[in-house]
């Protein structure tokens, strides 16, 4: 298989998070890509025409996008510990905590796009004060259910964990430990599997 990839992407973080989680990583070709939402000079475009990453080639030769697609994909690759629970309220929980943990990624890297590619003086306050509120109460919320989280890992917990990881990576000033001490500890003990340790993000 072939990973179209940054390593400071958090999605395609969250996908070699799974990789590794599942014993598979040593089948992921990682192929970097330079991705930028104003030009479509990629490589990406071929296998995905959104031109976005991550982007997993198949052994088969199909491409597949996005990162739940391919984090459920992997996870249908191995019998070990699934990591998307098959049924039941667990499968809904994780299922909405990987979203939730992925709506902090699409805040946070909408900011980002805002402060690092817009040209400054057509930089747009109130669109940056919007997004970081989604990002501080979709933390907020994890803060409250933090004591809920499962005790085997899930694609809900590896979500969050990447969500917190790429806050750390891109918005090291925004100290979202200082008042979400459950989260934070949460974090400390998760970051340190194997999986989160190999895939420590890049810039
Ligand atoms: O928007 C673009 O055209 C290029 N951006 C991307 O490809 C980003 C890279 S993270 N990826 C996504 O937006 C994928 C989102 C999708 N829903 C998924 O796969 O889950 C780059 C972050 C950084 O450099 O800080």
């Amino acid at each position: 298989m072939r990973l179209h990839f940054s390593p400071a992407s958090p999605y395609a973080r969250k996908v070699l998070v799974v990789a590794h989680e599942a014993g598979l990583e040593a089948h992921v070709e990682t192929v970097p890509a330079a991705v930028s939402p104003v030009t479509t000079a990629s490589d990406v475009v071929g296998d995905n025409p959104l031109g976005k990453i991550p982007c997993l080639v198949t052994d088969e030769g199909e491409p597949l996008y996005d990162s739940r697609v391919i984090c459920e994909y992997l996870d249908s690759r191995h019998s070990g510990h699934k990591l998307y629970p098959h049924e039941g309220p667990t499968r809904w929980i994780a299922l909405r905590r990987e979203a939730l943990a992925d709506g902090i990624c699409d805040a946070s890297i909408l900011c980002r796009y805002e402060t690092f590619l817009r040209p400054k003086d057509r930089l747009w306050q109130d669109w940056l004060d919007g997004q970081t509120q989604k990002v501080q109460r979709a933390l907020d919320r994890l803060e409250e259910e933090v004591a809920t989280f499962p005790i085997l890992p899930d694609i809900g917990q590896i979500a969050v964990a990447v969500a917190l990881g790429y806050r750390d990576f891109r918005f090291a000033d925004d100290d979202w430990r200082a008042a979400r001490p459950k989260l934070a500890a949460w974090h400390a003990t998760f970051a340190e599997r194997p999986s989160m340790q190999a895939t420590v993000p890049v810039g």
